[in-house]
């Protein structure tokens, strides 16, 4: 037994019980996490009984307490200071002079209150006298006692950030059924040598505690990011989707924007933009010459009934390898390699993209695309409208708005939005389109073979599944591990 649980039992066996171990001079004295363990103890065996009791307490902040050493309020020493300069007069300037930071903080309540008022440049009493120093005798008050009783008064010291709210813990303490100044040694496991030498007899046992918890065994933890992508992965394999290769994160231009009819001048590519490699700095060109050349010339010249953009198409532009800035690069050479067996096909890839531009609380220059394409013979817009209420539908995201749009890939090209309950407003949620003739047939592909492609990002809906506010929290050296070992998931569909 401690000396502290001696003491609780000679207390209780003294004065009965212990109304509030707060207002006892021994025990108020204990921290509380060390008396909260011997009570603990003590009530395991039912030798006590106890009960929290969380109390309001007040304290008071750094800024309050250099008020105090100060011995007034910024605006009753700036009062002090006009009204002993009441003849010469005191300018801002004076008064920041005499008290620095002080005299700005003080002179705006000052005004606010009614004591001071400007004549020119100058500031003027409005009091013939030193007024009483209120907030300062309300701080020594709740210095002494942790409280007022002026709720308004607690409100406004709280809002100048004079004083923060804590609880204190006191604890009412009972007489237990088994309640003894002395504990017998309870045995917590019986023993082969006690059942044998028959010891088990006299001996007495802790009940069991069927309520306590086992011990959490240390173990890995999923990513929030890996469990979203989970989410959508087995979305898209229960709609027939087959997931595409998608561990190349380094691309020819080629294969990241000529394929899908980027122009070469087009924005996207600039270096604002996109992270072009110094090492190695240029592919090899593609070992398809015919495609090559059919790219080429339907930028060039325009072909399969497109006049193109009739600009010199430049094979080294071509060959800049650049960091991916989209998972649509890969589902391009998926939908090439289709064209040696045209059929309707659905693929889908969730990986990490780069783009070089500016970052802020929602952006880095990476994240990751979550993209799906399918193909079919003579599908429509209205396919793929009608297949995004299914594919949100699925994560609980129905009344799906759509905006029309531009994408060099795409077109028509729609922004899908959804209302967001928590914000009262319409969000964007992707992006999509029917891909051009000017990419399909370029690759060989049969001219009724259409093909729709849509998608998203996958930090988007994880940070609002997780209620991350700032991205930092979830990707890069910041991240907290307690956050990945214990965040407790949402629906997306409860947020949105
Ligand atoms: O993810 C996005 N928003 C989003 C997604 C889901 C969500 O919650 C889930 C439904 C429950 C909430 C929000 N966006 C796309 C929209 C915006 O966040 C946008 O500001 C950021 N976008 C990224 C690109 O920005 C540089 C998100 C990313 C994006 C945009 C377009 C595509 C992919 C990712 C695409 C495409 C595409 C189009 C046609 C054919 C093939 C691919």
């Amino acid at each position: 037994m401690s000396q502290l649980q001696l003491e609780i039992l000679q207390l209780l066996d003294k004065e009965g019980e212990i109304p509030n171990s707060l207002n006892n001079s021994q025990l108020s004295k204990i921290n509380p996490n060390e008396l909260h363990a011997n009570l603990s103890s003590l009530w395991s065996r039912e030798m006590i009984k106890f009960n929290k009791i969380e109390t309001d307490h007040w304290i008071l902040t750094k800024e309050a307490e250099d008020y105090l050493k100060a011995g007034a309020t910024p605006e009753i020493q700036v009062v002090d200071e006009v009204l002993k300069a009441q003849l010469e007069g005191l300018t801002l300037n004076d008064l920041k002079t005499k008290l620095g930071s002080t005299g700005i903080i003080g002179q705006g309540k000052a005004f606010k209150n009614k004591w001071l008022k400007k004549d020119g440049n100058k500031l003027i009493a409005e009091v013939k006298e030193l007024p009483k120093d209120e907030v300062l005798i309300d701080l020594k008050e709740i210095q002494k006692t942790g409280k007022l009783s002026n709720k308004s008064i607690l409100t406004e010291l709280k809002k100048r950030k004079l004083i923060n709210l804590t609880k204190i813990i006191g604890y009412e303490i009972q007489k237990g059924d088994k309640f003894s100044l002395e504990i017998k040694n309870l045995e917590t496991d019986i023993t082969s040598d006690m059942i044998q030498n028959g010891n088990w007899k006299n001996s007495q046992f802790k009940d069991y505690n069927f309520n306590s918890f086992g011990i959490i065994p240390q173990s890995g933890a999923l990513h929030p990011l890996m469990k979203v992508r989970q989410e959508f992965r087995d979305i898209f394999f229960a709609m027939g989707f087959t997931e595409m290769d998608s561990n190349q994160y380094v691309e020819s231009g080629f294969w990241n924007f000529d394929t899908l009819f980027v122009p070469q001048q087009h924005p996207a590519r600039d270096l604002q933009d996109t992270f072009y490699l110094k090492d190695p700095k240029v592919a090899k060109e593609p070992e398809d010459k015919e495609y090559w050349e059919n790219v080429k010339q339907v930028h060039q010249d325009g072909k399969y009934e497109s006049i193109g953009y009739r600009y010199p198409w430049k094979s080294e532009e071509s060959l800049r390898m650049v960091l991916r800035t989209h998972t649509t690069a890969i589902s391009a050479a998926m939908l090439k390699k289709l064209a040696e067996n045209p059929k309707p096909t659905r693929l889908f890839s969730i990986d990490r993209v780069f783009r070089n531009e500016a970052v802020d609380a929602t952006h880095l220059a990476e994240f990751h695309q979550v993209e799906g394409v399918i193909a079919g013979y003579d599908i429509t817009l209205g396919d793929l409208i009608g297949f995004m209420d299914d594919f949100f539908g699925k994560m609980g995201v129905d009344n799906l708005r759509f905006k029309a749009a531009y994408n060099p890939y795409t077109e028509p090209s729609l922004e899908i939005f959804a209302y967001h309950k928590g914000l009262k407003k319409w969000v964007e949620i992707g992006n999509s389109g029917m891909f051009r003739p000017e990419m399909l047939e370029t690759m060989g592909l049969p001219k009724n073979l259409r093909v729709l492609g849509w998608g998203l990002s996958l930090e988007r809906p994880t940070m609002i599944k997780y209620g991350v506010s700032n991205i930092r929290e979830l990707l890069g050296h910041k991240v907290s591990l307690d956050f990945i070992e214990s965040n407790p998931a949402a629906r997306l569909d409860e947020l949105l």
